[in-house]
């Protein structure tokens, strides 16, 4: 329980990744050598309380305080060692957090209000969820839309800023299979607090298996569902309701066939058209009443079949 458990603690996450027991271990050497410290100075301040306190003969004080060597070296001296110890061993985990094995796996990740998105180089992408195969180094190239964001995995012990206009690395390899929360660490706006996904990580096989499934959408599932997932999946939900109130955007419900009124741009019928732009290109027109929300572009973000899916689920919400 104490000492580097590859297990969940009380105190932290299980182990996940390769860095995870390097960063515990360094971690745990801190925190202890912080209680024994502790304990000796606590230890201290009460003998010294009790043994010079003023009830007590004061002629037991030492005559003169002013100095003692071996005293002195040591408390410079060990202290001293420890500093060494920790900045070597922090330095070395360092440089392995942010040294990219080559050759590892490269995906694309995009931050924005208030979704993730994973970009394959097999040509798609996944939003919310970032799938990998199990003890793989996976190259993260990561860039924002918007605002700063972060990337952190617990239990991965991975955290990485996203600053705007640049791309930001960070690399990983997951050694065990399973689910692991992905979250946003920088304050980032209203629904920052929604910003979260998971990393599913999975057998070799098993990868192969998903890479093969989620390039065909899956033809069988009714447009209406597609919507419905996408409008989970992309984070419309963090501000479009579907139940008529007024979130960061502009309802959904009831607005099919109905005229949006537009700042500065003529008004528009709600129609096939006017849903597919308003998701690809949002600051073409828009909507009054909501012109300080800034919802981001999903160009390239988005499949095809999910703008048609999102389509017939704003239809469906009369
Ligand atoms: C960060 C918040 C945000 C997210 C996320 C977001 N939107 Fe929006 N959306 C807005 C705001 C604000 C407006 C109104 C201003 C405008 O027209 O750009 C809007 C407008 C719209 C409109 C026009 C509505 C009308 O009444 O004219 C549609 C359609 C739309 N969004 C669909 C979507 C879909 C689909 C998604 C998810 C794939 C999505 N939005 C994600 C904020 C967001
Ligand atoms: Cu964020």
């Amino acid at each position: 329980m104490f000492l580097n458990a590859t297990e969940q603690t009380t105190w932290l996450p299980q182990q996940a990744s390769t860095i995870a027991s390097e960063v515990d271990a360094l971690f745990y050497f801190i925190y202890y050598w912080t209680l024994i410290f502790l304990g000796i100075v606590a230890f201290c301040v009460f003998y010294f309380g009790w043994k010079y306190r003023s009830s007590n003969n004061n002629s037991k004080a030492p005559k003169s305080a002013s100095h003692n060597t071996p005293l002195e070296i040591a408390w410079t001296v060990i202290p001293f060692i420890l500093v060494m110890i920790v900045f070597f061993w922090g330095a070395g985990s360092y440089m392995k957090m942010n040294v990219i094995p080559y050759g590892a796996m490269e995906i694309n990740v995009k931050a924005q209000k208030w979704a993730w998105n994973f970009k394959y180089k097999e040509g798609f992408s996944n939003p919310r969820d970032l799938v990998v195969p199990v003890n793989t180094p996976i190259k993260l190239i990561m860039e924002s839309q918007d605002v700063l964001h972060s990337f952190y995995v617990p239990e991965f012990r991975v955290k990485m800023d996203i600053i705007p206009n640049r791309y930001m690395m960070t690399w990983f390899e997951a050694t065990k299979i399973g689910e692991y929360d992905l979250l946003c660490t920088e304050y980032c706006g209203a629904s920052h607090s929604e910003m979260n996904g998971k990393v599913i990580v999975k057998s070799q096989e098993d990868y192969e298996d998903w890479l093969e499934k989620v390039n065909v959408i899956d033809e069988s599932i009714p447009l209406v569902e597609v919507g419905e997932t996408a409008y989970e999946k992309h984070a419309c939900n963090t501000c479009h309701s579907i139940d008529g109130s007024s979130m960061i955007g502009p309802s959904f419900k009831g607005i099919w066939n109905t005229i949006a009124e537009h700042v500065s741009t003529e008004d528009k019928l709600i129609d096939e058209n006017y849903i597919r732009e308003s998701i690809l290109y949002p600051q073409k027109h828009i909507v009054k009443g909501y012109e300080n929300g800034n919802m981001p572009s999903y160009k390239g973000l988005i499949r095809d079949r999910e703008i048609e899916g999102l389509i017939e689920y704003i239809k469906s919400l009369k």
